[in-house]
C-alpha cells in the first residue's frame, strides 16, 4: 500500500487554511492544495475500496452459471457488472489524487493492498447470493451513505451514484432471502445457514473497534470519515435485526438483546483474531481470490495491448492531420 506513515513537511500556513476549509464544511477538489497525508490517506482508503469492488465480483460471480432461473441469472449478472463499474469509477477517483491506476492494481495483484475482508469467505450455496446482497450491500450502504458526505469531492460524488445501485442490490438480495424464507423447509434451512455464516463477517466489514482503529482519528478530523467504525456497525445491526425478524430467521448471536435505554441492539463479541487473520491474507479464500484476479489480469493482457495500440494509432493520425 501507499506509505501513510511519513509525510514531507507541509507549509503550516497552508495546513491551517486547509483545516479552516474542512471546518467550514467545504469540499476539497483535485486541484486544491491538500496536506500530503490527506492525499495518502485518501489514496489508501479509496484504492482499498476500488479493490474491494473488483474482488467483490468473485464470490457472487461464482454462481452466475448455476443461477436457478433466467430471472435470477439476469439480476446476478447485472449486479456483478455494477460492482465492476463501481471499481472503475473509484479507480478514476484515485487518479484525481495523482496516482496511477496501474500502480494500485499491481499492489493488489502483488498481495500488498488490502480489500474488504468479507470477500475472503466462500459462497457455498445460491442463498449466499441473497445474503450478500442483503447484508454485504446493506453494510456497504450504511458505510457509503455517510461517505457521500466525505470532504473529498470526487469520492463523495462517486458514493452518491454507487449508493443508488447498492440500494437496488440490497433489495434484490433481500427479495431472494424473503423468497427462500417463505419457501420449503430445505430452502428455509439454506437461507438460515447462509445468514449464520455471513453475519459475523458482515459486522467485521466496518473495521476494527474504535479503540483499535489507527486511522479513524485523522480521518474524522479531516471529515473523510463522518462516523466511527463502531457507530456505523451499530447502525447496521439496528437496521438489520428487525429485517431478520420479519423474515422469521434468527441471528447466530445468543447475546443479542434490545437495550430500551439506548434504543440499540447490543450484540456479542466479534472475533477480532479471525478478522486479523483475514486481513493479513490468511482467510478462507484469500489465495483463491488473488489467484483469480491475477489470472483475469493476465488473460486481459491482449485487450490492454490492443487498446494501447489503438490509442497510439489515433494519436499519430491526429498529429498527421494537424
Ligand atoms: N477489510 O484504522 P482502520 C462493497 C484495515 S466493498 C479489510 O479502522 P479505516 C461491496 C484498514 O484498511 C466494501 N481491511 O481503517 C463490493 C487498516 O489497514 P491499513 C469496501 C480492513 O480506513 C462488492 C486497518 O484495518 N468499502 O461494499 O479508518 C459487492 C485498521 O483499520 C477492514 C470500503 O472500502 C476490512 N473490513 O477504516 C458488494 C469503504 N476494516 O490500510 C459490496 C471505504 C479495516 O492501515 N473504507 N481494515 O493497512 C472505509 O470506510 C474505511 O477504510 C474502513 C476502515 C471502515 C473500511
Amino acid at each position: 500500500m501507499a506509505n501513510t506513515t511519513t509525510a514531507p513537511h507541509d507549509d503550516p500556513a497552508l495546513v491551517a487554511a486547509f483545516e479552516a476549509r474542512i471546518a467550514a464544511g467545504e469540499s476539497i477538489e483535485p486541484k486544491d492544495w491538500m496536506p500530503e497525508r490527506y492525499r495518502r490517506q485518501l489514496t489508501r482508503m479509496m484504492s482499498q475500496h476500488a479493490h474491494s469492488e473488483i474482488v467483490g465480483m468473485l464470490p457472487e460471480g461464482n454462481w452466475i452459471t448455476r443461477a436457478p432461473s433466467l430471472r435470477r441469472k439476469l439480476s446476478l449478472i447485472a449486479k456483478v457488472q455494477d460492482e465492476a463499474g463501481h471499481g472503475l469509477y473509484i479507480y478514476c477517483g484515485t487518479e484525481t489524487l495523482g496516482v496511477d491506476r496501474h500502480e494500485l492494481v499491481n499492489q493488489l495483484l502483488d498481495g500488498k493492498a488490502k480489500y474488504s475482508s468479507i470477500f475472503n469467505y466462500p459462497t457455498l450455496s445460491f442463498s449466499d447470493v441473497g445474503v450478500i446482497g442483503w447484508l454485504v450491500d446493506g453494510a456497504a450502504i450504511v458505510n457509503q451513505t455517510i461517505l457521500a458526505k466525505t470532504s473529498y469531492g470526487p469520492y463523495a460524488r462517486a458514493m452518491i451514484r454507487i449508493c443508488k445501485e447498492e440500494n437496488f442490490h440490497k433489495r434484490q438480495g433481500f427479495e431472494l432471502c424473503a423468497h427462500l424464507a417463505k419457501g420449503t423447509p430445505a430452502q428455509q434451512a439454506m437461507v438460515q445457514e447462509s445468514l449464520n455464516r455471513f453475519w459475523w463477517p458482515s459486522l467485521m466489514m466496518f473495521g476494527p473497534s474504535d479503540t483499535d482503529s489507527p486511522n479513524s482519528g485523522e480521518l474524522l478530523r479531516w471529515k473523510v470519515k463522518r462516523k466511527t467504525n463502531d457507530e456505523l456497525r451499530q447502525r447496521f445491526v439496528n437496521l438489520t435485526v428487525p429485517q431478520v425478524q420479519a423474515l422469521g430467521l434468527t441471528l447466530p448471536d445468543p447475546d443479542l438483546t434490545f437495550d430500551e435505554a439506548t434504543g440499540n441492539w447490543t450484540f456479542g463479541a466479534i472475533d477480532w483474531d479471525e478478522f486479523q487473520q483475514v486481513i493479513s491474507g490468511n482467510g478462507p479464500c484469500n489465495h483463491e481470490r488473488l489467484a483469480a484476479r491475477r489470472k483475469a489480469h493476465n488473460d486481459g493482457e491482449w485487450v490492454r495491448a490492443a487498446a494501447t495500440a489503438y490509442a497510439a494509432k489515433r494519436a499519430s493520425a491526429s498529429t498527421e492531420a494537424a
